[in-house]
């Protein structure tokens, strides 16, 4: 039996066409600043984004604790949606790498200007100093969320009303971008600095891209060598993420279509789902999650648990229609075992 992989999109391999171009990649020394190839990724993410700058890093979780490090001093407090990830899964990070607090926001992934001004910290010496506030989007923990533009901007204004600096964790902004057909540029003039990955639904095998001025671009430089991202020949990297913002954007509507598919199915099978998927996720819950795990791993198929008797299952670039069709035929043998 074929396995079907829904762990996350972070699972893709490189298509032929990609290793093609990594084989084929212009290198030089990054830490030096002569990689032809970085630059070039480098110069079509900030375009892309509308943005001046932009950093390649090994990972999202690198390119988030850059953006930290490079806005905020220890001590200070940072303000973030419910569930986020760099407060989640990057293993304290933001804690031991910048000494910061993190304080949450809002409900499922999302927040407005009022939740941001009666969070903000009074300026007196007792408390720490609000000093960032980051928005996730898509947001992982609530499914794939969209962050709505207006809300964002609502966001922003309440941000710079307080003299906040903002980041945004867009390790899947394009799935906004494509899920909506507002161009992730739209979203990314509201922040300070925009981290996003190639490695998720883009399929690249490695990397992300932190964003920001012109001005920020040594801080951000001298953070990625602080947590030892500075990379050498990376252009064999860069050269797939550049492959992957050329060919793989548009075709996420593919995922989100598959991810639709499997809402219905799963739903027909007497799995409810958490929320209509906006992008590539799909959250269900289960009644009985050891028998849902064992059923799943005795057909070959991946899904990973995010909370009890909750599961996420992840739409991507190695995941056909015809393979959710056969994820459901294997979720309907489930069923009727008895692990719905
Ligand atoms: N998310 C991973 C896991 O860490 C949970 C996944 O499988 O979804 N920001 C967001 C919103 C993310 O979802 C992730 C990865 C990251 C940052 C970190 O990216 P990496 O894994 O490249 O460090």
């Amino acid at each position: 039996m074929r396995t079907i992989d829904l762990r996350s999109d972070t699972v893709t391999r490189p298509t032929a066409a990609m290793r093609r171009a990594i084989a084929e990649a212009e290198v030089g020394d990054d830490v030096y600043g002569e990689d032809p190839s970085v630059h070039r990724l480098e110069q079509a993410a900030a375009a892309r984004l509308g943005m001046e700058a932009a950093v390649f890093v090994p990972s999202g979780t690198m390119a988030n604790q850059v953006a930290l490090r490079s806005l905020t001093r220890p001590g200070d407090l940072v303000l973030a949606s419910e569930n986020a990830h760099l407060l989640l899964y990057e293993a304290g990070g933001a804690a031991a790498l910048s000494g910061l607090q993190i304080e949450t926001l809002g409900r499922d992934g999302l927040f407005d200007g009022t939740d941001l001004r009666a969070a903000v910290t009074p300026r007196d010496p007792h408390y720490p100093i609000t000093r960032l506030v980051a928005v996730e989007n898509t947001h992982n923990r609530a499914g794939g969320r969209v962050f709505p533009l207006d809300l964002a901007k609502d966001v922003a204004a309440a941000a710079r009303d307080a003299g906040l600096a903002l980041h945004l964790d867009g390790a899947r902004i394009f799935n906004a971008e494509v899920a909506t057909g507002t161009p992730a540029r739209e979203w990314a003039r509201l922040f300070d600095t925009v981290s996003f990955c190639l490695s998720k639904g883009l399929g690249a095998p490695v990397g992300s891209l932190v964003c920001g001025s012109r001005d920020l671009l040594p801080t951000l430089h001298r953070s990625r060598k602080l947590l030892g991202g500075g990379m050498r020949q990376a252009g064999i990297l860069a050269a797939a993420g550049l492959h992957a913002l050329e060919h793989h954007v548009e075709r996420l509507a593919e995922d989100h279509a598959n991810a639709r598919r499997l809402a219905v199915g799963l739903e027909r099978l007497g799995f409810p789902i958490a929320r209509a998927p906006e992008t590539n996720m799909v959250v269900f819950t289960v009644r009985d999650s050891a028998r849902f795990i064992a059923g799943s791993r005795e057909r070959d198929l991946l899904i990973n648990p995010v909370s009890p008797g909750r599961f996420r299952a992840v739409t991507h670039l190695d995941v056909s229609a015809d393979d959710i069709d056969d994820a459901l035929g294997r979720l309907e043998e489930m069923a009727n075992a008895g692990a719905r």
